[in-house]
């Protein structure tokens, strides 16, 4: 059966691949699942339909025959156990690449999130040009710990896997910052990623959802 996944209609990324639906669909072309994609604008997220399959009326769910999933992370858990290609074969290995997953977003990401809700909603508050250093070393802290620990290997634990996929989603969250080039070997981790061509699939269809809202 093939999934549907939701994703916003506008995406406020302007198609730079940066919402969650990217790490989703990037999955799913990595283990060569078809899906199809359900749109949907600020105001349709917040209703009781969509609400009943993400209680916080947010982007992505996955829908798959009766299953109903929201987190991008345990969907994308989810499409690693279910289809080969993400996750190790033996036991041991499946435990670390889940273990990667669960650090990306649990100790990476958390202050990512952070600095960019602080520049989008406080950027006017007294204390912003104060903070933001702040939130700064906190991010380098990690990148420094994450950088030692991948040092001249190409993903985090051998074999790519779904730790690297959501760990290189969480890194893209960096943009246009001037962070990630302070650590060359992140900086070509996430340059491999987004070099396969699973990921470019992706990129390009999300990319596509803008371009349309451009042209429509
Ligand atoms: N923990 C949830 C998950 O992983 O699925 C978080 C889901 C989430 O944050 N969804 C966001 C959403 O629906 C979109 S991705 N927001 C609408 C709302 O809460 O009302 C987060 C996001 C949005 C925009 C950018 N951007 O513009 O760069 C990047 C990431």
């Amino acid at each position: 059966m093939t999934p549907t996944i939701t994703a916003f209609a506008q995406s406020p990324d302007r198609g730079r691949g940066l919402a969650r639906d990217m790490a989703v669909r990037w999955a799913l072309e990595e283990v060569g699942q078809p899906y199809d994609v359900r749109l949907l604008s600020f105001s349709a997220m917040k209703e009781p339909t969509h609400r009943a399959i993400q209680p916080f009326g947010q982007i992505p769910t996955y829908q798959e025959g009766d299953l109903t999933l929201f987190e991008s992370g345990a969907i994308v858990l989810h499409i690693a156990e279910r289809h080969a290609g993400l996750l190790p074969d033996d036991a041991n290995g499946r435990s670390r690449a889940i273990t990667w997953m669960f650090a990306a977003f649990s100790t990476v990401e958390p202050p990512i999130v952070e600095r960019s809700m602080v520049q989008y909603l406080e950027h006017d508050k007294t204390w912003y040009e104060e903070r933001l250093p702040l939130l700064d070393d906190r991010i380098h802290y990690r990148l420094g710990d994450l950088s030692n620990h991948l040092g001249g290997a190409d993903w985090l634990d051998g074999a790519f896997s779904a730790g690297d996929l959501v760990m290189v989603a969480v890194l893209r969250r960096l943009g246009s910052l001037d962070i990630l080039q302070k650590y060359p070997n992140l900086s070509a981790y996430v340059a491999r990623g987004e070099a396969r061509p699973a990921f470019k699939r992706a990129f390009a269809a999300q990319l596509a959802v803008f371009t349309a809202t451009l042209t429509g």
